[in-house]
């Protein structure tokens, strides 16, 4: 847990934040989940807002502040003798809240019993949009509404305060994710000196598994790490690693406050790229390095990713595989043949932070809507960048042999793509650059340790024993 005062901090600022101006929030802390039975569950996560706000690391605890008189209170129950025996020891729910500056606590069941009388007295009960069935049968049995029905009813002034505080990212927060970014740089340099031509993807994927377990709270997200870097969530592991390939690993590690790092390197199986590849890697690498030089306060983020864009298809021309110019290609869209996703997203407690909330809550300003267009459509950041954002930046470069097969038969963006050059570039697979940046008043500043990039460093990838 963080200090007993952040957490107090944390609930104070939600009392002065101007809205919701009353009744109750509810924050529902998670349950064990069962993988295939009861007692076999997945590994336990916390709902993250209920760890910014309360702190608390364990199953069936929930939260409730009263927006009228300032109180917060923790709902739980303490292990029986059952618990203790199968589970070890663990302090009593008084003690626990105490650690968050939480003084009143009450048994679980009790939380049905306040609910029904507060809503009896026509007090408004604000919660957040669930994101697990059972969360929102909880939400059912606690408020009356139909669980389908929950997320409909999910308190839009609730989501606000918290998008507004989790946003922005304490100093204590930032050391947690830069803990986070340097076991992700650990993943990365394993990854590096595995990739090799007869190993298999699983023994690097198994490697990262284990590194991340070792030296923190495990993977923030299901890793790529495929030499088929162009299917974007590849989470296939059965392949063996030629030389010739590019092995694409995205993966990242969580901090011990279950904060998140996230990077993506790419490395030529056999230690030297190919000049197609080398071109290619240089193209994503000058728009990675353009767009953090372009993230700053003030700046919206959609105006940084078409940056990128930009950059990216100076130099797919400069290659011959896209023609005429380069401000209408991307406003058409032509570069999202080989850049289909956005450049980036918040970081924080999630990987993609505040996800659950509502992509467009969270990435989006009011006045800002989000692009129909193939490629934009994706971006899933687009709001004007504040200090203390912490984001990725992850351009890349990509051959889908399915979409190009569709676009050529379609004749789609023919002015601005060249497909025969692009034929010639079939089998590259992608590459994608990813760094977390930590928004500052200076700029955007790389967080984590420095992690081979260039492509001689990548090439050089030997040298990097951690
Ligand atoms: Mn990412």
């Amino acid at each position: 847990m963080l200090s007993r005062s952040t957490y107090i901090r944390r609930r104070e600022a939600i009392l002065e934040a101007d809205r919701p101006s009353s009744g109750l929030l509810l924050l529902l802390g998670n349950e064990s989940a069962a993988m295939n039975y009861r007692a076999n569950p997945y590994p336990f996560r916390q709902d993250s807002t209920f760890l910014y706000y309360f702190g608390l690391d364990g199953p069936a605890v929930d939260g409730l502040i009263d927006l009228d008189s300032g109180e917060a209170q923790l709902y739980g129950d303490d292990p029986d003798l059952e618990d203790v025996i199968w589970m070890g020891e663990r302090a009593p729910l008084r003690e626990r809240a105490a650690r968050a500056g939480v003084e009143t606590t009450a048994p679980r069941s009790a939380l049905s019993t306040d609910l029904a009388t507060a809503i009896e007295a026509g007090r408004p009960i604000h919660f957040l949009p669930p994101y697990r069935d059972r969360q929102a049968r909880r939400l059912e049995k606690l408020t009356g509404i139909t669980a389908d029905r929950t997320a409909d009813y999910a308190s839009i002034p609730f989501i606000q305060t918290v998008v507004q505080h989790r946003s922005v990212k304490s100093t204590e927060e930032i050391d947690q994710i830069e803990t986070a970014v340097e076991t992700t740089a650990r993943l990365h340099r394993a990854a590096m000196r595995r990739a090799a031509p007869g190993r298999t993807e699983r023994e690097v994927a198994g490697a990262l598994s284990g590194i991340a377990e070792s030296h923190g709270r495990g993977l923030s997200f299901r890793p790529t790490c495929s030499i088929r870097g162009e299917i974007l969530h590849n989470h296939d592991y059965s392949r063996t690693m030629e030389d010739g390939d590019l092995l694409l690993v995205d993966a990242g590690a969580t901090s011990p406050e279950h904060y998140a790092g996230d990077i993506t390197r790419v490395v030529p199986v056999g230690g030297q790229f190919t000049t197609r590849q080398r071109v290619l890697y240089e193209a994503v690498l000058a728009a990675q390095t353009a767009a953090i030089e372009a993230v700053a306060p003030g700046v919206p983020f959609r105006e940084v990713h078409l940056e990128a864009c930009r950059v990216l298809t100076e130099h797919l021309m400069e290659l011959g595989l896209m023609t005429g110019s380069v401000e209408a290609a991307v406003e058409a869209g032509a570069h999202a043949l080989f850049f289909p996703h956005g450049l980036g997203h918040m970081m924080g407690l999630d990987v993609h932070d505040m996800e659950n909330l509502g992509e467009e809550r969270v990435g989006y300003a009011d006045d800002q809507t989000r692009s129909e267009q193939f490629g934009l459509h994706t971006l899933r950041l687009a709001r004007p960048l504040r200090t203390g954002f912490v984001v990725t930046v992850e351009p890349g470069c990509y051959f889908i042999p399915t979409l190009i097969e569709r676009w050529r038969a379609e004749g789609r963006h023919d002015a601005f793509i060249d497909y025969e050059a692009v034929a010639r570039y079939e089998g590259v697979g992608g590459i994608r650059i990813e760094d977390d940046v930590l928004v500052t008043n200076e700029g955007g500043q790389i967080l984590g340790p420095d992690l081979p990039k260039r492509p001689d460093a990548v090439e050089d990838r030997a040298g990097s024993a951690s």
